[in-house]
């Protein structure tokens, strides 16, 4: 711990006459842009849940700024557990016909103890990702600091921390650079001779600290194990010290600054995993290069190619929702307060925070965003920290596309690749069936098989939800090359299940058996079902999605009428007694235990799909809006983010707002704004970014729908860069809860029809070409 809780409350009370003064940098309300993109707060971090995260997608660390300890929480995104392993259960082709029988025979349960028995991983567990550990710098007693800040700046991702003691300023900005791929840490002060430190690691890990030299200390270790056997990684966080004046010297275990004028700190760490299949990195070799890169050379120097990097994707997009004096109190102390209604500044913030969080942790090369994003200080994170695909990875990327992150996106379809190797094993060795499949979660080593118990794993369509995302990158970049590229992945998806889909002897439809609709227990005692309402919109995606693709690359005919004809086949979007969407083939919603479960997985026909919508299919978003009334709003940090993203594609801008408001406030964000579950988990934070873009502004069914759901709170404003289907970038300006103006770009020239209310005007600009509309009399016309 860097400071004791009761240092901090006694820090505080020294600092009291200071916290009667408004700091001095936020007095008033009207301010430059940018200016309120920070998070920022009056005295260090005790919690994890309180410091704040930098990471440049591969390195990443939580900041906790303490005066008298400073602690830099690390983590890198290879370092899980384990090693190489394919778990696919070769018991699988034996036991699915008597599992299918048992399920279309209404013995679910006994369906269930079959899977559990026979169908399910070995080992039934994935590997968790692991913390490094920590950096530690000890610089003395904290009693007398006063006038302390410690701040988020997320238009520079840096972390700025600083205080005043002994009539000394103290300053502390650290920032992890993508471009040199290196935490870089200066400290400072006004006075020359006055940084003084002790710097040295902790760590649960089974790992060794070795002092190179007065500037050089590197903490090695190995990760954790997986099932009984030893991990396969090791991994290494090398950190130079680079005084300005005074004496560097060696203490056990630790460096020592005495009487600098400043000092720089610089980070570098690695594991020895290049592939899923490959551990032969050599980390110390990775490290040695990277520091002997990057120590050479000056703060301002790193920090302008950090800044130029950060800058190019963070100010793609601007939003403004007005701003009263909420917005002026440190960012705890407005989420503590849930005074979010009087706060539209505080929603601006959790956006921009969520592409600031995408950024950070998820760029071409690195490992794709998981469970925590980038951050986890333990060796068991929750839920192992890994890729959940039955709706958590999948959220996280949400934002992407729209608020104009697409490359970010390029760990996530290399993510794809990778799994339909992997699952192309899974499909063989469990279903003897061509193509490929991933069940609900996936880990480093791209594990496909069926995990945790039955109840929770027996879910093929993981992998087929991720294609969406594939087609998705095409939709908003229509780059062919591109569709050449991932069309096989598409290909093989679907070839699964044209071979696993069976005939359900009731209905006659075509089905997933077994499957589950995510979690979610129906009357008959367990989840496991045959084609629940959600695998059947997936699916219905993925035909028509692979379909289109071999039209476009005028490819594979056969296989596009073999894939379209299966479509047809499949059990359509049903309404059940309570007018509600039914969630299962046949209605037993009412009957199911949990009501009020966080799963909404029946929805995904309205989001993230647009099978489902107010103006195509509005008996069927009837029956969504029904299915949600009785959900209720509340959940877990990610549920309310889904039901937030559904809210708004209904049109309901009030609603949507009053969830919004559950996410924002102190039970589901945490004081340094991650989404608590609880615990942490990241989802929630992009799933809430994305929220609000769909109230702002929707594509799809080529309509750029403009303002579909405006709440009340934010009656005037603005949004900048927001990227629609089909190349379009879209800026957007209201006032009084109406449109003021709309300026469109169209990259490819494409067709696309222009949505306010009831309003439609078809867009005819060409390739290249911009235009901006207003209301006149009411309607949309072209005005520049
Ligand atoms: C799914 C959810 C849980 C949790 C876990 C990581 O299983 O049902 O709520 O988010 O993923």
């Amino acid at each position: 711990m860097t400071i004791s809780r009761r240092e901090t409350l006694r820090m505080s009370a020294g600092l009291s006459l200071l916290a009667l003064l408004p700091p001095i940098a936020e007095a008033q309300s009207t301010k430059p842009a940018g200016h309120d993109l920070r998070l920022w707060y009056r005295e260090p971090a005790n919690e994890w849940t309180e410091a704040l995260p930098l990471g440049n997608g591969r390195l990443g660390a939580m900041v906790f700024g303490g005066v008298a300890r400073d602690r830099l929480q690390l983590n890198e995104d290879t370092l899980y557990a384990g090693a190489p392993y394919q778990p696919a259960n070769p018991d699988g082709p034996a036991a699915l016909p008597e599992i299918r029988k048992l399920i279309f025979e209404g013995k679910y349960v006994e369906a269930q103890k079959r899977i559990d028995a026979h169908f399910m991983g070995n080992p039934v567990s994935q590997v968790s990702y692991q913390t490094i550990g920590e950096l530690t710098l000890t610089f003395g007693p904290s009693s007398n600091a006063s006038g302390y800040r410690r701040e988020l700046d997320l238009t520079k991702a840096l972390s700025t921390v600083t205080y005043r003691q002994d009539g000394v300023t103290y300053t502390r900005e650290t920032f992890i650079s993508p471009v040199d791929q290196v935490l870089v840490m200066r400290l400072s002060a006004d006075t020359p001779g006055k940084i003084s430190f002790q710097l040295g690691f902790e760590t649960p890990q089974v790992a060794t600290v070795a002092i190179e030299s007065p500037q050089e200390i590197v903490l090695s270790g190995r990760n954790g194990g997986h099932n009984g056997k030893d991990g396969a990684l090791r991994f290494e966080s090398r950190v130079r010290v680079v005084a300005s004046g005074g004496q560097q010297s060696t203490g056990t275990d630790e460096l020592v600054v005495t009487g600098a004028d400043s000092a720089m700190v610089f980070m570098a760490a690695a594991t020895s995993f290049k592939a899923f299949r490959d551990v032969s990195g050599d980390p110390t070799a990775i490290t040695q290069d990277q520091m002997a890169r990057a120590a050479t050379r000056s703060f301002d120097d790193l920090y302008a190619a950090h800044l130029k990097a950060h800058s190019a994707l963070f100010e793609r997009v601007s939003v403004d929702f007005g701003r009263t004096e909420a917005a002026d109190q440190p960012t705890g102390q407005r989420i503590a307060r849930s005074q979010f209604q009087n706060d539209p500044a505080l929603a601006a913030l959790y956006y921009q925070y969520g592409r600031y969080l995408l950024i950070s942790c998820s760029r071409p090369g690195t490992q794709p965003a998981n469970l925590q994003g980038l951050w986890n200080e333990k060796l068991n994170a929750p839920w192992g920290g890994k890729y959940t695909i039955n709706i958590n990875t999948e959220m996280n990327y949400w934002p992407a596309e729209p608020t104009a992150l697409p490359e970010l996106t390029e760990p996530l379809v290399r993510l794809v690749k990778e799994i339909s190797v992997t699952g192309a094993e899974t499909a063989r060795i469990m279903y003897g069936a061509r193509g490929w499949v991933a069940h609900h979660n996936t880990d480093l080593w791209r594990a496909t098989a069926p995990i945790d118990a039955a109840f929770y794993g027996t879910w093929p369509m993981g992998g087929a939800w991720l294609c969406l995302h594939l087609w998705d990158r095409y939709d908003y970049g229509r780059d062919t090359a591109y569709l050449k590229d991932i069309y096989p992945l598409l290909k093989g998806a679907s070839q699964f299940f044209l071979d696993t889909l069976v005939k359900d002897p009731a209905s006659g439809y075509m089905v997933t058996a077994p499957s589950i609709s995510p979690e979610n227990e129906h009357r008959f005692g367990t989840s496991i079902c045959a084609g629940p309402t959600m695998d059947m919109q997936i699916l219905r995606d993925l035909f028509a999605n692979t379909a289109r693709a071999a039209d476009i690359l005028k490819t594979d005919a056969g296989f596009r009428a073999e894939v379209l004809a299966m479509r047809d086949r499949l059990v359509p979007n049903q309404i059940g007694k309570a007018g509600q969407l039914q969630e299962w083939k046949d209605d037993w919603d009412m009957e199911a235990p949990d009501l009020h479960h966080r799963h909404v997985s029946h929805l995904y026909g309205l989001f993230p799909s647009h099978q489902i919508t107010t103006r195509k299919t509005p008996e069927l978003a009837a029956a969504a809006k029904k299915s949600l009334e009785l959900r209720g709003d509340m959940s877990t940090g990610w549920a309310i983010g889904w039901r937030i993203n559904l809210w708004a594609r209904l049109g309901e801008g009030e609603r949507t707002h009053s969830i919004l408001k559950l996410l924002l406030g102190p039970e589901r964000t945490y004081p340094n704004m991650f989404d608590a579950h609880p615990p942490f988990q990241i989802d929630g934070n992009f799933g809430g970014t994305s929220g609000m873009t769909e109230m702002l502004m929707q594509s799809y069914d080529d309509q750029i729908i403009l303002l579909p759901a405006l709440p009340t709170a934010w009656p005037k404003g603005h949004v900048t860069g927001l990227k629609a289907r089909g190349g379009f970038t879209v800026d957007l300006h209201w006032a009084d809860m109406t449109l003021e103006r709309v300026t469109i770009r169209s990259a490819f020239g494409e067709k696309a029809t222009l949505v306010l209310g009831d309003d439609r005007l078809p867009l005819a600009l060409k390739k290249g070409q911009s235009a901006t509309f207003g209301l006149r009399a009411g309607g949309l016309v072209r005005t520049a």
